[in-house]
């Protein structure tokens, strides 16, 4: 872990990254309520917002289309991913080098680690290559831990979410990207475990605003310095409200209820 408050992708100590490598991760299916989102354009204007500190995507659609937002949008380029169309065991291939992301104009770079996986081995050792790149560029490590595999069951237990904030912090991840484990309880223990290093949850699929917003309260509350979330922004049809009520409940710690009221 690194000190990284002063960097583009944290601000007052928080993050709100947004998500955007669906495409490869789940397909087209999660665009289909919103056809026009197929364009990354889209997307990445909604991530011109303040609320916004970095997007997170493959490297086809940062050389596509990054160009257009370097001076507005910070990028955390996504260096592993993989398609739904994968029926093994949980893995997921190296698809850009840091090098290349630092090439792009990447502020942070991003890798999923799914521990207990058979695959786990050849993961850690990939991300180790990749973190200690990353150090020599600089650039904030975001570990996507999500402990997955055929011996896990229940991959949001509290006990699995505290682990998979813990080994972020073991294998030198500078924030770990979790899931929600079920309640502020859970998530606090998981905060706590992961040291002085940032959690950040993870969005998941689309649910109402102020479901959503209270969930994302509960996190904060409990410890977690942020948000990296896709469906739960993107899918919506005015982003920019959500994304006016995140920016009070994450950087101003306002309740979802205030939030909601103050940008209805
Ligand atoms: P969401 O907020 O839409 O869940 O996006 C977060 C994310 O980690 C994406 O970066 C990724 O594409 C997706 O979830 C993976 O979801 P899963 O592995 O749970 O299917």
């Amino acid at each position: 872990m690194i000190p990284i408050d002063d960097s583009p992708i944290v601000r007052d100590g928080k993050s709100l990254i947004l998500a955007m490598d669906h495409g490869l991760e789940h397909g087209p299916v999660d665009f289909e309520d919103v056809p026009e989102k197929l364009d990354p354009s889209t997307v990445f204007e909604t991530a011109t917002h303040d609320a916004v500190t970095a997007m997170a995507v493959q490297k086809g659609v940062a050389e596509g289309y990054y160009p257009s937002y370097e001076d507005d949008v910070n990028l955390l380029l996504k260096l592993n991913g993989t398609s739904n169309l994968w029926m093994g065991e949980p893995d997921s291939p190296v698809n850009c080098s840091v090098d290349y992301a630092a090439e792009l104009g990447a502020d942070a770079v991003g890798f999923t680690v799914y521990s207990g996986s058979n695959h786990e081995v050849e993961m850690y050792e990939e991300f180790r290559d990749a973190q200690e790149s990353a150090r020599e560029h600089d650039l904030p490590m975001v570990m996507w831990s999500y402990p997955r595999g055929q011996g896990l069951k229940n991959d949001t237990k509290p006990g699995t979410i505290s682990y998979a904030t813990r080994i972020a912090l073991e294998i030198g991840a500078d924030i770990a990207k979790v899931k929600y484990p079920g309640s502020p309880e859970a998530m606090e223990h998981a905060c706590k475990a992961a040291g002085d290093m940032k959690v950040v949850m993870s969005g998941g699929s689309k649910t109402s605003d102020y479901e959503f917003l209270s969930t994302v309260e509960a996190a904060v509350n409990a410890g977690c310095k942020g948000l990296a979330v896709g469906r739960n922004v993107w899918q919506r049809e005015d982003p920019t409200q959500l994304l006016d009520a995140l920016e009070r409940v994450i950087y101003e710690e306002e309740t979802a209820d205030a939030a909601l009221e103050a940008t209805e």
